[in-house]
């Protein structure tokens, strides 16, 4: 296996997002729609010397090898793909139809064993940055995975920053939700270490989480999408996690901006809870009947790390990926990000 390799293809996959979305056309191609479900996640670390900072990419400028290298595990890149990888210099001439038609099945292979991508000695981790939006305010703009080091945290750490969902900022993400690939119904330790792949869905982990959050006063932000395409989301002003003492009670401000309703505040003050840790207001056990781990009350008005369900699967007795505000109980949401940045 070559990390390399893998990393150049990660490279190409990303840089064909981005040109992708350069174009406007009002239909974008199938493929655009398969590499951004697929790949959004997935950005190389670019070294912040030739960083455009309007999004647009020059793909002569772009040298995969800079600064980056993958960490993979228990995967095999095709040898074509290698080869090919090898011996272009200019993502250009990458057929990406074909790529995702031929190795449809690598690609999910791909992306559910991908760790993630750190940026080597000679770039990031030469710095110290706190968090994403140091990140870009040192003109780093293509979303990615990064190492950080909050202030107040002995280890630095990797997390997936996203400087475009609200541009002119650089947004840590907590938590992302784009497949049933990853399953969320996990126990007290995980979410406490975290699970997934920063790369691509995870839950960063409610140690990190804090470390992040509470270095000083930060801004949530919850960005929702149903099956019907619509996009919402919902910043809270002040967020922070309590000590683990208190089990990570969720320090929540108010609802200040943002289209998809208020189902938080319900939970604002509640320890966080899992089937294995009952920290709830309910007699019964929210987590085990809702399948997931959350900042229970009695129990929730949102219930953002529940089961994935495909859009044509209602989920039963509640125990989708719930915003009260944003679609009910009745239905799944078929994406989620969270994410965290200093307030303003
Ligand atoms: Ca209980």
């Amino acid at each position: 296996m070559t990390h390399l390799a893998s990393f150049i293809f990660v490279a190409f996959i990303a840089v064909s997002h981005t040109a992708s979305v350069m174009e406007t056309s009002p239909e974008e191609p199938e493929l655009s729609n398969f590499i951004s479900r697929e790949f959004e996640p997935i950005m190389y670390i670019y070294d912040e010397g030739d960083a455009p900072v309007d999004q647009e990419v020059d793909s002569d400028a772009v040298d995969p090898q800079v600064n980056a290298k993958v960490v993979m595990e228990d995967f095999e890149v095709p040898q074509e793909l290698i080869d090919k990888a090898k011996n272009a210099t200019i993502p250009d001439d990458i057929d990406f139809e074909k790529i995702a038609n031929e190795y449809g099945d690598d690609l999910k292979k791909f992306k559910e064993n991908f760790v993630h991508i750190t940026e080597n000695a000679t770039s990031t981790t030469s710095k110290s940055y706190t968090d994403c939006q140091k990140l870009f305010e040192d003109g780093k703009r293509y979303n990615g995975v990064y190492e950080i080091l909050p202030s107040r945290s002995l280890n630095a750490f990797n997390v997936s920053c996203d400087f475009t969902t609200d541009p002119g900022y650089g947004w840590t993400n907590i938590m992302r939700r784009t497949h049933g690939d990853l399953f969320f119904y996990q126990n007290w330790n995980l979410y406490r270490n975290g699970f997934g792949g920063l790369g691509f869905d995870h839950w960063l982990g409610l140690d990190k989480i804090k470390y992040l959050a509470n270095q000083r006063p930060s801004t949530l932000r919850i960005d929702l999408y149903d099956c019907n395409g619509q996009h919402r989301f919902a910043e809270y002003d002040y967020f922070a996690l309590g000590n683990v003492d208190t089990d990570y009670e969720l320090l929540l401000g108010v609802y200040s901006a943002g289209d998809a309703g208020d189902s938080l505040s319900f939970h604002r003050y509640q320890p966080f809870s899992t089937y294995d840790r009952d920290n709830d207001a309910f007699s019964g056990n929210c987590a085990s009947l809702y399948k997931a781990g959350w900042w229970y009350n009695d129990c929730y008005e949102s219930n953002l790390n529940g089961l994935y369900f495909e859009c044509s699967t209602p989920p039963p007795g509640h125990t989708g990926i719930t915003w009260k505000t944003f679609g009910g109980f009745s239905s799944s949401l078929e994406r989620v990000e969270m994410k965290v940045r200093p307030k303003d």
